[in-house]
């Protein structure tokens, strides 16, 4: 048997599950190896993982870009809705979820004492399996020092906190409602859209305060969440016209609202070299530093977007949820 795909990575990671999701969708023989990163060095050009090593010995990093290089080998049954439109907006949201979601799990896993402790105790088990009870504590304790004041990477902090859960909150409902009478986001089986949002609700489920929320009012995105964890397909992807009756508001009051003007915000502070920058949101006031990373996903959904050959229909969609700026550069 030839060597499967070496997936490096962690339980606690949203990227790392979100690329297993996507192997294990397509039954591409791997292993999932957790705990192991040392073996993953020599294949690390970045200190994050994932980290994908080839059965040709190739290291592959990024989860979006990792996907779309194995969907190409891959192809069947593919994670892309024909009809171009769909294609291009589930692109989106997979770049909404990577981005805009994770402030969702981040600001969540650290802003509370309880969130703190459960999350710290799970990653020393999860990195360092097998230590003694009173080690495990320890390195428990320092983690949670470590990680705790991080939140302010993903702009969590005392301004944006209550934006930020509003948008969880809100985005669950919105999300709850488009699975009504689907398991998956964009018909009978997982889109791009999917595997992005998932990686980090299914990390957000996992984490006392943000599970609660799940389980209190979200029946429906709890079981896609467990779904999620082993896709299957089920059927084609529906059409445009009856998806679109619950994904506009999804678009319209999260991607555009929120997520569109705080890029430009982050790509602007960037390019600028400023230490920190102010966006006017719909949800209020938005200070925080800049994050690199962002800029140099966004360009890619723009040479996505530039290479939809037909826009007619897509573009009043971008426009009438205000993301068409930002997708224009
Ligand atoms: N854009 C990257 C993000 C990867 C990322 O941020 N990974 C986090 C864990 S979820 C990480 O490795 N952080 C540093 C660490 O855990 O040491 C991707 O999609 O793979």
């Amino acid at each position: 048997m030839s060597t499967p795909y070496r997936i490096f990575g962690s339980e606690m990671s949203p990227y790392s599950v979100k690329v297993r999701s996507w192997f294990r969708y397509k039954g591409a023989a791997h292993e999932w190896c957790e705990g192991r990163i040392e073996e993953a060095r020599p294949y690390q050009k970045l200190p994050l993982i994932p980290v994908v090593v080839t059965p040709e010995g190739e290291g592959l990093q990024d989860s979006t870009p990792i996907i779309e290089k194995l969907e190409a080998q891959f192809p069947e049954p593919s994670i892309h809705p024909e009809d171009s439109v769909l294609a291009f907006l589930s692109a989106l949201l997979e770049e909404f979820g990577d981005e805009w979601g994770n402030k969702w799990m981040f600001h969540y896993r650290w802003a509370r004492p309880v969130d703190q402790e459960s999350a710290a105790l799970r990653l020393v088990r999860s990195n360092m399996p097998g230590l003694e009870a009173s080690a495990e504590a320890a390195m428990a304790k320092t983690i949670r020092e470590r990680m705790t004041p991080r939140v302010w990477f993903v702009g969590s902090n005392k301004e944006t906190a209550p934006q930020i859960e509003a948008s969880f909150k809100a985005a669950a409902r919105l999300l709850e409602a488009q699975l009504e009478g689907r398991p998956y986001l964009f018909g009978a089986r997982p889109a791009f859209a999917d595997f992005g949002l998932w990686g980090q609700l299914y990390n957000a489920r996992s984490d006392p305060t943000a599970g609660a929320l799940l389980e209190e009012s979200c029946p429906k995105l709890v079981a896609w969440i467990e779904r999620m964890l082993e896709p299957t397909d089920d059927g084609p992807f529906e059409a445009r016209a009856a998806l679109l009756p619950t994904l506009l508001p999804l678009l319209k009051a999260q991607v555009g609202a929120l997520f569109c003007p705080w890029t430009l915000a982050n790509e602007k502070a960037l390019a600028d070299s400023a230490e920190e920058f102010t966006v006017e949101l719909a949800s209020g006031a938005w200070t925080q530093k800049p994050q690199k990373y962002h800029a140099r996903s966004i360009k890619a959904l723009r040479a996505r977007y530039e290479a939809t050959a037909d826009k007619t229909d897509l573009d009043p969609i971008l426009e009438q949820t205000g993301c068409l700026k930002v997708l224009r550069g």
